[in-house]
């Protein structure tokens, strides 16, 4: 989803391929020759191939700096920036991977469900965090204006749907939600993928 909506921020020309998780694509033979994690997504650009979604937003706004989505070495911002997409990635994603994936983790059901509690509650707290940080400036992460940082993050934000607290019950968050979803290119991604906030759309 981040990828997608920046590439129409940027405004570039793509063709986008879809990879149904659900019926085992991602782990088809052509498919993990260009990415052998057999993860979504991963960028075909020329002779280049990139996996990892937040290496594929810093690659598309380096390559596109007038549409100021991220700051660029020697920015203030630029420490903050590079913060929060390496926390969200590694840290806030690697829970919510455990809470929608603990089959990945662990073979015993019962186990499984504890790992989701423990994850749920950790999410918890990281999302606190990430509200009061935004209470205390915003209302984007880094400031006054949107970034990469603001469209993954609210990618992630949607992960939390089926949780007993989701992203939408902390109020900065739920305002930051709502700004990077009134978006125009969140919204032409939404329709693109055949998704709503709430899972995907009928059929
Ligand atoms: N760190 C990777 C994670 C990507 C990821 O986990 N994608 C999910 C879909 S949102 C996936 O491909 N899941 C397939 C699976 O786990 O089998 C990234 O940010 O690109």
């Amino acid at each position: 989803m981040a990828p997608h909506v920046v590439l129409r921020e940027i405004g570039c020309r793509f063709e986008l391929v879809r990879v149904d998780i659900s019926r085992g694509e991602n782990r088809a033979p052509a498919y993990l020759a260009l990415n052998p994690n057999a993860r979504v997504p991963t960028l075909v650009h020329g002779r280049k191939v990139i996996y990892e979604s937040a290496a594929i937003l810093m690659y598309l706004c380096e390559a596109h700096p007038e549409a100021r989505l991220m700051p660029l070495p020697g920015d203030a911002d630029r420490g903050p920036f590079l913060q929060w997409l390496f926390w969200l990635t590694n840290t806030l994603q690697e829970d919510l991977q455990h809470w929608w994936h603990a089959d990945n983790y662990l073979d015993i059901e019962a186990a499984r469900h504890d790992m989701k509690i423990v994850a749920e509650r950790r999410l918890g707290r990281m999302f606190s965090q990430l509200d009061s940080s935004l209470g205390q400036g915003g209302p984007y992460m880094i400031g006054p204006h949107v970034s990469a940082i603001d469209i993954f993050l609210v990618m992630l934000c949607r992960w939390t749907r089926a949780m007993a607290q989701p992203a939408t019950t902390y109020p900065n968050l739920n305002r930051l939600i709502g700004l990077v979803t009134a978006r125009p290119a969140w919204a032409a991604m939404m329709l693109a993928e055949g998704i709503d906030w709430n899972g995907p759309l009928a059929s």
